[in-house]
């Protein structure tokens, strides 16, 4: 076995006793098997039958890597890289084929086989229940839209708490539930592909409802040890200036793009500027009675954040049309900040502070609930370029885009912020929605030509010595 040896200065970057070392991922982006094991469809297996050209060169969901049948020498692969955790999503189409009916026996023996090897190797599962899959029968009856779906959401939660709660401590009802609302009701590039705001306002809101059912499920069952979750993206919203326009322009930005989730789930209320917002334009979404109180008594014990870029925002140069259809942008500009450092493969802007600013406004303004990094990475094409000679993709960009990262995340913890761990996105390349294998972000790399062969990146080895020396 090959190892890196970080360099033999003493540690000067020391993480708490404990700290959760490991990697993401999501069932539709690795397990495969989507036609298989009695899986039902899901929105991913549907659009890509549908309209495979929007997928890059054409590949869809039915071609990952295939953990569904290799989680033992993948999970494996994760010891080798030090993971004492690790994060995957259970397919609700894979547990439930139609999303409400008859439980997938076939599906809990592959979960429970997933869970038990993880633990045999020591390293602790972390569970997320829906990572912007849809069961097609679900999305059929409309979806979020539709406020039937939500508990029928709520149900399968029930089920996997009930089935996997015994060995599974670590919860999360949903990732980045932000990105379905703008992929799929705002900026087409998820299906139901329905570019419309009041319908994106309503899909947002039951995702919220659905969570909040799941997060009580969960409280009555009383799991021992058991936390109870959300994982979301967090996007800091930096203003270009301290004029009161960029700044009200931030600030809205912030209200819609973080706010609409972190504040029902963390404080159990919205805040009050959205809602005001919302109504001043006749946006506000249908609720049913009850829903405040199910929200306010329904807040998660431990917060994932997933942060990868900034956004930077700056009023309005042109009056926008008024009689044009709303859309976030009404109220803000993009600012392109001048020098700003960028990951050229995902047009994304690498701007590492950012995760210390994010974890300090959950220490001060969201009660310093216990929280860690569920997702930070950098997809890049091409990577086939940089392996050696002795078959290993040599990606110290990787290495030093994680260690300045864990550079800020250390600073936070100094300054007393509840960060338990960091987690990378991802364990391993992995197809990526409709950018299917264009960047690559894993530890370890899967060769698609040689029947998805995996090879252990440097930034693995790497990763090895971090998490045993619980620093570097
Ligand atoms: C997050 C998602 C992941 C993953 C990652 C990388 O938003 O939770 O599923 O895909 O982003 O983004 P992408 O794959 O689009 O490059």
């Amino acid at each position: 076995m090959t190892t890196i040896k970080d360099t033999k200065q003493e540690i000067q970057f020391r993480f708490p006793k404990g700290f959760w070392w490991g990697s993401a991922t999501s069932a539709t982006q690795i397990e495969g098997a989507a036609r298989e094991g009695g899986k039902g469809l899901n929105i991913w297996d549907y659009w890509y039958e549908k309209e495979p050209n929007r997928f890059f060169n054409g590949i869809g969901p039915d071609k990952t890597s295939d953990f569904y049948h290799r989680y033992k020498e993948d999970i494996r692969l994760m010891k080798e890289t030090g993971h004492n955790s690790f994060r995957f999503s259970i397919s609700w189409s894979r547990m439930i084929p139609d999303g409400s009916g008859e439980i997938n026996q076939e599906a809990v023996n592959f979960y429970n086989n997933v869970i038990n090897e993880l633990l045999a190797n020591e390293i602790e599962p972390f569970v997320n229940l829906f990572h912007f899959d849809m069961p097609l029968a679900m999305q059929k009856i409309g979806g979020w839209e539709n406020r039937d779906v939500t508990d029928a959401y709520a149900r399968y939660a029930k089920i996997c708490f009930e089935l996997f709660g015994d060995r599974v401590k670590k919860w999360f009802t949903h990732n980045e539930p932000i990105v379905p609302v703008e992929g799929g009701y705002l900026y087409d590039f998820h299906y139901p592909n329905v570019v419309d705001f009041q319908r994106a306002v309503q899909v947002a809101y039951h995702t919220v409802i659905a969570h909040a059912k799941a997060v009580r499920e969960f409280k009555k069952l009383d799991i021992q040890d058991g936390k109870i979750g959300i994982i979301l993206n967090l996007t800091p919203s930096y203003p270009r200036s301290s004029h009161p326009a960029d700044l009200k322009a931030s600030h809205i930005a912030d209200l819609f793009f973080n706010r609409s989730f972190l504040d029902p789930a963390v404080k159990g209320e919205y805040p009050q500027d959205l809602i005001d917002l919302l109504k001043e334009h006749g946006y506000l979404p249908a609720v049913a009675e009850g829903d405040r109180a199910l929200i306010k008594q329904n807040t998660v014990d431990l917060l994932g954040i997933n942060y990868y870029q900034p956004r930077r925002v700056k009023a309005k140069e042109n009056m926008p049309n008024p009689d044009a259809p709303l859309m976030p942008e009404r109220f803000f500009d993009p600012y392109v900040m001048p020098g700003r450092k960028m990951n050229p493969h995902r047009g994304w802007e690498i701007y590492e502070k950012g995760i210390y600013d994010i974890l300090i406004n959950v220490k001060e303004n969201y009660g310093n609930i216990e929280c860690f990094i569920s997702e930070n990475g950098m997809g890049v094409e091409g990577e086939e370029r940089f392996r050696d000679e002795k078959g290993m993709i040599r990606d110290d960009y990787r290495i030093e885009f994680i260690r300045e990262h864990l550079k800020w995340v250390h600073q936070a913890i100094q300054e007393g912020v509840n960060v338990k761990g960091y987690h990378l996105w991802t364990f391993m390349d992995n197809w990526s929605w409709t950018n299917a294998y264009k960047n690559r972000y894993g530890f370890v790399s899967v060769n698609l030509d040689k029947d998805g062969e995996r090879t252990v990146k440097k930034s693995g080895y790497w990763f090895k010595t971090v998490a045993e020396n619980n620093g570097f």
